[in-house]
């Protein structure tokens, strides 16, 4: 290894998913020398990986899409409001072409190891595959559910069937007709594969742990509003998303419940749950839908009688439905025929929450009360999200030999979701810390990669060669999310967003809060300011804070 000669760029990135891409375009168009290691063998990051049946965006493609380059924006042309899996991953290999990326990419190549040098002040990266790297700058742009959880469950090795993770579905060769198949998981990736995968199967068992919320996706065409305000004004419609809370161009709701009759509550309701749109719903009904206990629940019980209305078996409708957090504290899922799945002749639930799963066996599972047997078990149980993959790069060593997995050991710790103290050169897209999961990630990975790249560009023309974090502005970004999280609900549930779906993780709202537009307008202050909260130094420059 020693003796392989490292790969020598301004900056590596780690990952070719929609991040990676956008970061390997701006970089050489900034005049960086740039690398991008995938572990894949194509680009497409979670679109890469996850190809369970049913897979889908469930942000409206016209909006989950680059704004970069108004040619790319007209140069393709989405078939359906969500588009399916296939046909994203098809545009972000397009893209890839579009813009002759692949020859900066070395797929099928994991970033074993990184480590800060600080005599020459560049990361150095262990690669599984190839020469090592070495890098002026350090950008994981990793994605936020790609890691995914490993079985929490006894005697998966003793199954004799087969087994899949939705994260990791086979390019092909999965054939489930006529077989009795076991699905461990309801959120968003169990709720997109059942109604599809009790098609296929001759017998279809769900083992459900927690109800979540899911509202109707009304697929097709794009819709015509919509469109209409895209095509009408697409540079004003890219701007609005941008300064939105979501990254959706949505106005601010402003009347709350209370000024609101009931008959006028269910209007708005009938009318977000007729459009099929999970921002929608989250955002526009009242304002205090997502920050108050009391408008949440008016929300959350409209939804619930939907639940009741579809499915029949009343045993089974209560069994579906959530009372253990708030609607929108926990991702709420958008659906094709989900609730009415259940009924089914061929399509079991399993309530968890009554009879907890004993063990996987030779021939199926076991519960407390039952035994199934199945020919096949998905486990749809989700990903170690946010620092997941971060994480798995291990070491990932900073300054003075510190790890980040130790500086991280009480959770993580970021300036902006950007980046992190003791770790100069470093930068994460969507990192905890940074509004991410909670926004169209389309447009927080641009505002993300543009602020990034500026940043190293500018750098570079004034003579710096290190960029970093202070402690001081850390802990005061951690001081901002912890207070912004007390606005909103997300506090109050069990989730991915706190860690709390993956055994013996560090407990904390992970992603920022207070939204797209905020972020946006922090992050042009701090550079408006001399890039306050960062050190700069040089070697013709005295050290700047
Ligand atoms: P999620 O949303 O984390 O869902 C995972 C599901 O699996 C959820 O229902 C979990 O129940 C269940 N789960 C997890 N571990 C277990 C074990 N050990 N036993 C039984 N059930 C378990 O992951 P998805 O892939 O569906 O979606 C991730 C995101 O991708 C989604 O939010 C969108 O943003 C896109 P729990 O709720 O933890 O009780």
């Amino acid at each position: 290894e020693e003796t392989r000669k490292a790969q020598q760029v301004d900056v590596a990135v780690v990952g070719a998913g929609f991040a990676g891409l956008y970061l390997l375009h701006r970089l050489r168009r900034a005049g960086l020398t740039t690398v991008a290691l995938e572990e894949a063998d194509d680009v497409g990051g979670t679109w890469y990986w996850n190809r369970y049946p049913g897979a889908r965006c469930d942000i409206q493609t016209i909006d989950y899409s680059y704004t970069f380059d108004p040619d790319l924006e007209t140069a393709w042309t989405w078939s359906e409001k969500y588009a399916t899996q296939p046909e994203i991953l098809r545009y972000l290999g397009f893209v890839a072409d579009r813009y002759d990326l692949r020859r900066d990419i070395r797929f099928k190549t994991k970033v074993m190891e990184a480590k800060w040098d600080e005599a020459t002040e560049r990361w150095q990266l262990t690669t599984s595959n190839g020469p090592a790297v070495s890098c002026r700058h350090y950008i994981m742009a990793t994605g936020c559910l790609s890691a995914p959880k490993p079985p929490e469950i006894d005697g998966v090795k003793d199954f004799e069937g087969e087994v899949y993770f939705t994260g990791r579905w086979p390019h092909e060769g999965v054939d489930l007709a006529g077989k009795r198949v076991a699905v461990i998981g309801t959120g968003s990736s169990g709720i997109q594969s059942i109604p599809m995968i009790a098609e296929q199967a001759a017998h279809l068992t769900v083992f459900q742990r927690t109800p979540n919320f899911a509202l109707p996706a009304h697929n097709g065409p794009a819709p015509a509003d919509r469109l209409g305000l895209l095509q009408g004004d697409r540079a004003a419609y890219r701007e609005q998303a941008r300064w939105s809370m979501a990254g959706v161009p949505y106005p601010q709701q402003t009347s709350v419940s209370w000024q609101l009759s009931e008959a006028e509550r269910r209007e708005r309701f009938d009318k977000a749950w007729a459009a099929g749109d999970l921002v929608h719903i989250l955002s526009q009904l009242w304002a205090d839908q997502g920050v108050d206990l009391d408008g949440n629940r008016l929300v959350a019980d409209l939804i619930r009688e939907k639940i009741r209305e579809v499915v029949k078996d009343p045993e089974i409708a209560a069994a579906l439905t959530p009372h253990d957090h708030p609607f929108g504290a926990k991702r709420p899922c958008l659906d094709t025929n989900y609730y009415a799945t259940y009924n089914r002749p061929n399509v079991t639930l399993v309530n968890l929450r009554q009879e907890p799963i004993k063990a996987i066996t030779a021939n199926g599972i076991t519960t407390d009360k039952r035994s199934f047997e199945v020919d096949v078990i998905v486990f749809a149980t989700g990903f170690d999200a946010m620092t997941g993959a971060i994480r798995a790069v291990h070491p990932i060593t900073g300054r003075g030999g510190k790890s980040l997995s130790d500086v991280w050991a009480d959770g993580p710790q970021t300036y902006l979701g950007l980046t992190v103290a003791g770790f100069p050169n470093f930068f994460m897209i969507t990192g905890p810390g940074s509004p991410s999961v909670l926004s169209n990630m389309a447009v927080s990975i641009e505002q993300h990669v543009d602020w990034v790249v500026e940043r190293l560009a500018a750098l570079r023309d004034a003579g710096f060669t290190t960029i970093e974090a202070t402690e001081t502005a850390q802990a005061g970004w951690g001081q901002h999310m912890a207070d912004c999280s007390m606005l909103t609900l997300h506090r109050l549930a069990n989730t991915w967003y706190t860690g709390a779906n993956v055994p013996g993780k560090v407990q904390g709202l992970m992603p920022y809060t207070g939204g797209v537009g905020p972020y946006r307008s922090i992050c042009d202050e701090i550079v408006a300011r001399g890039m306050l909260g960062f050190e700069l130094t040089g070697p013709n420059v005295a050290a700047q804070r």
